[in-house]
């Protein structure tokens, strides 16, 4: 069966398209963060069978969000030499529809920020940024960051698994190697053309990370890939957060939790904007299965190794690559 093609159309040759037949995934676990003990059960539930969740009534305040989009909005209006100013991306920086370092492109441009040691040090390396996108920008990373602290300790609470902190204590710190990325996917050209076919926006990947927050404007796109292979397509609420669970968590539950496949389909009407929050542990943080989930016996599937050497093997993958069967005993 024929997944992917490249187009022939001259200006989009360089982008993979997919079938624009995605079923629209109704079955997406809706978390209610205002009822802890329901949560912390159903985000466990989730993980295991998804790697994925929807958190609702979760007190991040509307404001605060609406501001950074619209900062976001703002900034991808600016002229395209401005916007250059701050890139190529590598990582870090502005990104024009090249992703990564080798060679994997999709329709989308992006900002792509550390929050290692602090947001506001890289501020002088990218000029096109505004001071009020950079404030707004600091302001939503804090609150997320601080709702994922909270995800993780209530699944290390269902879980079971102790010291208290054991999860949470990797994110959210001035250690933590975490990132920040702003995504705007420009309405899909051309749609005549690809008759039948949708242009990628993001191309199938896992994050490599702990946990991934996302939130995004009332565009479609998002799609996550089931256990079953069919890849469902997420709608979009602009009022809540997805979660993912990334690569380090599944070697942490030692693959009882599965990092989620998910990937960004452009459609031919509306621009999608999304703020992306990638909770990462230290750069010398081993990744391994946390000892106190182990049952009597239990071996770990994957060879030890830290975050900082798992970003590296990462960064010489190509985006679509399986990156954790690298580390996978035999
Ligand atoms: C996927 C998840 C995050 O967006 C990201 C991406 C990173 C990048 O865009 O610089 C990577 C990709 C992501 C995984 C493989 C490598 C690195 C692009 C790429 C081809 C910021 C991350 O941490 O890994």
């Amino acid at each position: 069966v024929v997944l992917s093609k490249k187009v022939v159309h001259t200006d989009l040759a360089n982008f993979q398209t997919c079938k624009s037949t995605t079923d629209i995934f109704t079955g997406v676990p809706v978390v209610d963060m205002s009822d802890a003990i329901t949560a912390k059960k159903l985000i466990v539930e989730a993980c295991r069978e998804f790697g994925f969740f929807k958190a609702v009534n979760h007190g991040i305040s509307p404001e605060l969000v609406a501001v950074l989009e619209s900062e976001a909005v703002d900034f991808f209006a600016l002229p395209q030499q401005e916007k250059d100013r701050s890139g190529p991306a590598s990582p870090f920086g502005y990104g024009n529809t090249r992703i990564g370092p080798n060679g994997d492109t999709g329709w989308v441009e992006y900002l792509l920020l550390s929050t290692r040691p602090g947001l506001m040090l890289h501020k002088p390396h990218f000029p096109a940024i505004s001071e009020n996108l950079w404030f707004a920008a600091g302001e939503y990373i804090s609150a997320v960051a601080k709702m994922l602290k909270g995800v993780l300790e209530m699944i290390s609470g269902e879980l079971g698994i102790g010291p208290r902190g054991c999860l949470s204590g990797l994110v959210g710190d001035e250690k933590s190697d975490s990132c920040f990325r702003l995504n705007h996917y420009r309405p899909c050209p051309n749609l005549e053309a690809l008759s039948g076919w949708n242009l990628i926006g993001f191309g199938e990947h896992t994050d490599p990370q702990i946990m991934s927050v996302l939130r995004s404007c009332n565009a479609p796109g998002l799609e996550i890939r089931l256990q079953n292979g069919s890849w469902a397509s997420v709608p979009s609420d602009q009022t809540s957060f997805f979660f993912s669970v990334g690569d380090s968590l599944q070697v942490m539950t030692n693959g009882r939790f599965k990092s989620v496949k998910h990937r960004v389909v452009t459609n031919c009407l509306k621009s999608r904007v999304s703020m992306i929050y990638f909770g990462g542990p230290p750069l010398d943080e081993k990744i391994v299965p946390l000892c106190s989930l182990m049952e009597e016996g239990e071996e770990s599937l994957y060879e030890e190794f830290t975050w900082s050497e798992y970003k590296k093997s990462a960064y010489n993958s190509n985006l679509g690559d399986d990156r954790l069967k690298l580390f996978e005993k035999i």
